[in-house]
């Protein structure tokens, strides 16, 4: 397929994955609104209908709790093709049935893009006027995740859930998980393996743990002190800390432009905490930043492509930009496509099974942006090019393999294609 066959593809994709408003990260698989998914999407529109891009991002924040947390599922309608739904996470803290935890903060990131990209006349104050809009939305989640997911301010984020981290059976989680007692679940029947492979999802000892967890947090009434201060998983993550640092960054950037000068200050507060907290994931031997379990207080012990994001939030002294030069090249050397999710020479990694290995678009797209930013505009278009030769050869899947590229998990990919059109091709 040429170029603009794909881009013609990838429209489509985004076209027929919405439904009116939001779209679904691929039909069958992913049924609902997912954060995350939704923000990268809005992207993918922002490249042919601005309008569309902005309303993904409004529609995301509608579901947007009381408490200020924007959860990572809307269940704006009951679908049996997903497990577990509305019924099964038992929440009331917001205006849509939704999931009790959220997902990786990049609304604010895409949201200055979106704002960025119209830049001139009526469109830009349009932009402006509807991020101003947002703003208020966005300092109350950012303000729940400094209050909730990192409470003994340490100046990092943690995940209560693997699944709040985006990066579901990442190998980071095990240890943490493996403490997690088993309890309160009852039988039950998951209908992600009816979809794709089951060798390539996470395991039912994984399934069992993440009912567990929110079997716990359903016991507090998804309460976020008690949550914080209770649930059985409770792990500092580099990715969300990363994207969140990097929000905060591009959050005081529309403070500045939409005159908030007391959130502006505010929000340098929060940098300022972040940058010198991210040394708490930072693991010596490795030369790496990893994630840090705060029940146990241990690091763990292998390079997640989240360890390659300190660029994309801003943080680039020498050591950290020397040893993340050297890991991209020593992956670069093992396997044939970057990014692996996780550390090709570590005991853990699997090359086909979903947060454990595969490469995902919009995880190259966010290094790449890092790298460039940095300077290093070599390995930035490297890590471009493999996600466009992955997607030419094996079309718009979830995710790939970083040995042979072949496409993996759901198909007709909503983030893929969004990616895609802003940023691979
Ligand atoms: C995957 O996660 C969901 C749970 O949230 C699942 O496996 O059921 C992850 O890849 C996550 O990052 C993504 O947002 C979601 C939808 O694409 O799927």
């Amino acid at each position: 397929m040429s170029n603009s066959d794909l881009d013609q593809k990838a429209k489509s994709i985004l076209i027929e994955n919405d439904q009116g408003g939001y779209t679904v990260p691929t039909k069958g698989l992913y049924p609902y609104q997912w954060n995350w998914d939704s923000v990268f999407v809005a992207l993918g529109f922002a490249t042919f209908d601005q309008d569309r891009a902005w309303r993904e991002i409004e529609m995301l924040f509608e579901g947007q709790w009381r408490d200020g947390m924007v959860p990572h599922i809307l269940f704006r309608k009951d679908d049996p093709s997903y497990f577990p739904g509305p019924s099964v996470w038992g929440t009331n803290g917001g205006p849509i049935p939704s999931s009790g935890h959220s997902q990786p903060p990049v609304a604010a990131t895409v949201i200055r893009e979106l704002v960025d990209t119209d830049v001139t006349g009526l469109a830009h104050d349009r932009a402006l006027y509807r991020a101003g809009a947002l703003f208020p939305k966005l300092m109350q989640w950012h303000r729940w995740f400094l209050a909730y997911r990192d409470p003994d301010d340490l100046g990092v984020i943690a995940v209560i859930h693997p699944w709040e981290s985006g990066r579901d059976n990442l190998p980071d989680w095990d240890e943490a998980l493996r403490a997690v007692e088993i309890a309160d679940i009852g039988p039950y029947e998951r209908k992600d393996t009816s979809h794709v492979d089951p060798s390539m999802r996470p395991q039912k000892a994984d399934y069992d743990r993440y009912l567990s967890i929110m079997a716990a947090c359903r016991a507090v009434d998804w309460d976020p002190a008690e949550v914080a201060r209770t649930c059985p998983f409770f792990v500092a993550d580099p990715g969300v800390t990363f994207i969140f640092l990097r929000a905060n960054r591009d959050l005081l950037s529309l403070a500045e432009r939409l005159g908030r000068d007391a959130e502006a200050e505010e929000i340098r507060g929060w940098i300022a905490k972040m940058e010198a907290g991210a040394k708490t994931l930072w693991h010596e031997g490795l030369k790496a930043h990893v994630a840090f379990d705060e029940r146990s207080g241990k690091l763990t012990d292998g390079i997640s492509s989240a360890s390659f994001l300190a660029l994309y939030a801003g943080i680039r002294d020498e050591t950290t930009m020397a040893s993340l030069q050297a890991h991209f090249d020593r992956i670069a050397s093992k396997v044939r496509y970057l990014m692996p999710s996780y550390d090709p020479d570590h005991a853990s990694y699997e090359p086909l099974r979903y947060w454990r290995g595969p490469v995902w678009a919009m995880i190259n797209y966010m290094i790449a942006r890092g790298f460039a930013e940095a300077g290093d505009t070599t390995r930035a278009e490297r890590l471009r090019a493999d996600t466009a030769d992955l997607i030419e050869t094996g079309g718009f899947a979830e995710y790939f393999s970083p040995e042979t590229g072949a496409a993996a998990g759901g198909g007709t990919f909503s983030w893929t294609s969004a990616i895609w059109l802003s940023w691979a091709s």
